[in-house]
């Protein structure tokens, strides 16, 4: 970085620094990690706290419908780094249901000066699932369906988010049967939008799409279901802590068995991470550390990022193996521990090849047991200790 981009991004910590009390380390370390996250080029700090800085804050319309306001909570109760504050100056809340102090017609009134002030300019944020059965009758706000209040809104929005796997979605109210007909904003729009699934979602990927967005002029990269790539664009398999249990073929087979208490991997209890793209195995939640994320604390990962997988498919159900070819031979949860699958596996490896060598020798290991600590066996070597930190220790 030259010495005028440097003075620059310096100028910006200050300001930031005054105006909402956010040490300059911490703003300065957010900026970098924001920019490395969406993938900027070099001087994407600089852009990313200039943009802060300048507090030409869009004005923010959020809605509300089938869900739990968890969301919401995700976003206030976020303390590390200051995300909240950050979140709260970044944009102007013009109209959110839980937070405003208007109520009744003041509250509509508010919406609807907002969107004719910014008509064009708003960005739009919908938390929840939309109800379309039966002519959208289950949720009303103001005697108007929130079909309708959503497309009134979407209309001169200049970005639509959908935050949350219910808006998503359709999140878990959507869940079969599905009473209400509860439906994510795409399906209701008739567009994509871009996507912030997780239930709750991690309010930093909220926060670095807006900054994206701020920074950059337009909204970050998306997947096929509007997911932004810089935040899922890999599944949690890929970098979670417990990876090497799983490549070595240690698993928790109970809640509270030895391999559980050890930090083994938690597959074989249904950990949803092999199917489940997200990164909160790289960034965790809320203000308690990194390791405040499911997996972390010892439970099983459940998908909530994935339609089809998250309040779909059983909790103790075993994942799908998305980014190596699944085989047949896994044994089940519940199955005896070794042979059967390692010799279907072996079969599946004389029959297809180098491609299915590689996932037999997965099954192999998802055939064994948790192996007994590693100073207990004869074959020990020291990168066999398997233990973790006892913060990392379900
Ligand atoms: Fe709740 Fe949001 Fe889940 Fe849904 O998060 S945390 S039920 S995704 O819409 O409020
Ligand atoms: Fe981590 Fe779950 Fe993958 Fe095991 S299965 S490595 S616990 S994401
Ligand atoms: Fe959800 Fe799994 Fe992350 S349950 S919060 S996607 S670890």
């Amino acid at each position: 970085m030259n010495d005028l981009a440097s003075h620059e991004l310096d100028a910006a910590a200050d300001a930031v620094e005054q105006r909402l009390g956010i040490s300059r380390r911490e703003f300065l370390q957010f900026c970098a990690t924001t920019a490395t996250t969406l993938g900027l080029a070099t001087g994407g700090d600089l852009a990313i706290a200039q943009a802060v800085q300048k507090a030409q804050r869009p004005s923010v319309i959020w809605l509300h419908y089938q869900e739990c306001t968890g969301c919401s909570e995700s976003m206030l109760r976020a303390e590390h780094p200051t995300l909240e504050k950050l979140i709260l100056d970044t944009i102007s809340l013009d109209y959110h249901e839980t937070l405003m102090a208007a109520a009744g017609h003041q509250a509509e009134a508010a919406r609807v000066s907002a969107m004719k002030q910014h008509k064009g300019r708003y960005v739009l944020v919908v938390e929840g699932a939309i109800p379309t059965r039966d002519n959208g009758i289950y949720c009303k706000v103001g005697g108007r369906t929130a079909v309708d209040i959503v497309r009134e809104c979407a209309a001169d929005a200049a970005a639509v988010i959908a935050i949350g796997s219910c808006a998503s979605w359709g999140g878990m109210p959507s869940t079969d049967p599905n009473p209400t007909g509860a439906s994510g904003v795409s399906q209701v729009l008739g567009k994509p939008v871009v996507t912030i699934p997780g239930c709750p979602p991690n309010p930093y990927n909220f926060l670095a799409t807006v900054v994206n967005f701020l920074a950059l002029g337009k909204l970050p990269e998306v997947d096929k279901l509007g997911r932004p790539l810089f935040a899922y664009g890999r599944v949690i398999h890929d970098h979670c802590e417990r990876r090497a249990h799983f490549d070595a073929g240690r698993f928790a087979l109970e809640f509270g068995d030895d391999g559980h208490r050890k930090g083994y991997c938690l597959y074989k209890l249904g950990c949803k991470g092999p199917e489940t793209h997200a990164n909160c195995s790289t960034l965790g939640f809320g203000d308690v550390g990194e390791a405040s994320w499911p997996v972390a604390c010892g439970h099983p990962c459940i998908g909530c990022t994935e339609q089809g997988v998250g309040f779909a498919k059983p909790i103790h159900a075993v994942a799908r193996l998305a980014t190596v070819a699944p085989t047949a031979a896994y044994p089940g949860v519940a199955e005896r521990q070794g042979e059967t699958s390692f010799a279907a596996a072996a079969a599946l490896a004389a029959i297809a090849g180098a491609a299915a060598g590689a996932t037999a020798m997965m099954a192999k290991n998802l055939g064994k047991s948790a192996l007994p600590p590693a100073e207990a066996r004869a074959d020990a070597k020291p990168s066999d200790a398997t233990d973790v930190p006892p913060s990392r220790v379900a």
